[in-house]
């Protein structure tokens, strides 16, 4: 039998791929949540049907989500991820050795269980085992309302502004996260596709502007993404992404990062005008 799976990324397009495998199909509380193995991308893990990461692609969306804050910070100790439950996001945070404690923030523990289970490669720090992480299944705007004033950097790694994620791209959320960072604290979002939802980002980036004196907008190539054009913003009170970039101590990291590098970190901020539109 020949099985595929499509996700559609408009009234009339979407992307296709060949499944071998079902690993895991269930319902949680929040979502449904199915893990299947592909030909083509490896292990995909889908929220409501939309595709949330591969094996083979999810380096992109793991370096860019954490590495341009966490090289731009001078010194992020701690470190606040909301979502990412599949645990790519820690996984990346654990190799700065400069934070002390990362905690992992996410609304649906069946999210978690089943990463660690079905995909190790991504959920491989959040098993329990490192002292650094904190794991917390909880709602994020409850949780920061509780944590004011604690984090170098908080990183939003969330589903599509549809279902549970929708109240993180609301201006309501971002004045939470901003009390929740100290004085010189970042936030990163996920921001979706310039090219297919402008006028999310159009909203999102309107609220951000309103609650932080410096938002910036960086993009990423993520092939099984809406249009595999992706984008970040980069949220902060006091560091600019390009003019505080440190390049020497980003040349110097002491790991290896498939996608992200020092001039990549300054190319992701430059922008094609229809993109520049958005924000
Ligand atoms: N966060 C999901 C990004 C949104 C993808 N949207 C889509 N396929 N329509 C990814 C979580 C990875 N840690």
């Amino acid at each position: 039998m020949d099985l595929w799976y499509t996700e559609k990324h408009s009234e009339n397009v979407g992307i296709t791929m060949k499944v071998t495998e079902t690993l895991f199909s269930g319902k949680s509380e929040f979502q449904q949540l199915d893990i299947v193995d592909t030909l083509e991308y490896g292990r995909m893990m889908l929220l409501d049907g939309l595709v949330m990461c591969t094996e083979r692609d999810e380096f992109v969306y793991h370096d860019m989500i954490t590495h341009p804050a966490l090289f731009t910070h001078p010194d992020p100790k701690q470190v606040l991820v909301i979502g990412g439950g599949d645990g790519g996001t820690i996984r990346e945070i654990m190799k700065h050795k400069k934070v002390e404690l990362a905690t992992l923030c996410e609304i649906d523990g069946l999210v978690i269980d089943k990463s660690v289970e079905l995909l190790p490669s991504m959920a491989c720090e959040i098993d329990g085992n490192n002292p650094r992480v904190k794991l917390h299944v909880d709602d994020g705007l409850a949780y920061i309302r509780e944590h004011q004033n604690e984090f170098d950097v908080i990183m939003v790694d969330s589903t599509d502004p549809i279902g549970p994620a929708v109240g993180l791209f609301e201006e309501d959320f971002y004045r939470l996260v901003f009390g929740a960072l100290k004085e010189d604290g970042i936030m990163i979002a996920q921001s979706e596709s310039p090219f297919y939802h402008a006028e999310i980002q159009k909203n999102m980036y309107g609220n951000l502007r309103a609650v932080f004196p410096i938002v910036e907008m960086y993009q990423a190539f993520i092939p099984t993404y809406p249009s595999g054009f992706w984008s970040f913003a980069f949220a902060s009170k006091k560091y600019h992404p390009v003019k505080d970039f440190d390049r020497k101590r980003a040349a110097a990291r002491d790991f290896y990062t498939k996608y992200y590098n020092e001039d990549l970190h300054l190319g992701a901020f430059m922008l094609p005008t229809f993109a520049k539109e958005n924000i």
